[in-house]
């Protein structure tokens, strides 16, 4: 087998000050809170890969969103090397919803400043970059 990197997809959704976020369950990175995400598919655009894993794991419908921006997270010791592009969702309707309850033990809106831990990798690297999303004072 021929190990590539993967690509990632994570939406940023603001409200309120506060950021979206979900404690992982079930895969790589178990118990760590990220945000809604997932693969990049085939032929998929990244703002409808966006659009797509918000409403499958949370049913919040956005359909406007800002490109945020990426990092490179690789652990060649368990074959994982994923390059997640953020987005930030502009214009996110509805209230979040555990819509995979096998996936995510549940949404909830924290502070950026405060985030909790453990974080997902990913998240953990952007949020050291320094990067403040819009919509956090
Ligand atoms: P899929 O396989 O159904 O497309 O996706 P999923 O079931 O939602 O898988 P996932 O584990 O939530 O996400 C797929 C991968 O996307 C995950 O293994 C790692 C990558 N990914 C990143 N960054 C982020 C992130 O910030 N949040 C989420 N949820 N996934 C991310 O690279
Ligand atoms: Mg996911």
């Amino acid at each position: 087998m021929t190990l590539a990197p993967r690509i990632g997809v994570a939406v940023l959704v603001v409200r309120n000050g506060r950021v979206l976020l979900g404690q992982r369950l079930g895969s790589h990175g178990e118990g760590s809170w990220a945000l809604p995400g997932g693969h990049l598919e085939f032929g998929e655009s990244i703002e409808g890969c966006a659009q797509r894993e918000l409403a499958e794991e949370t049913g919040l419908q956005a359909h406007a969103f800002a490109p945020g921006p990426f990092t490179n997270n690789v652990l060649v010791s368990r074959g994982l090397h994923y390059v997640t592009l953020f987005m930030v969702a502009r214009d996110a309707q509805g209230e979040p919803e555990r819509r995979e309850p096998d996936k995510c033990a549940g949404w909830e809106w924290c502070d950026w400043s405060a985030l909790p831990s453990p974080l997902f990798s990913p998240l953990a690297s952007l949020q050291q970059s320094g990067f403040v999303p819009e919509g956090i004072a």
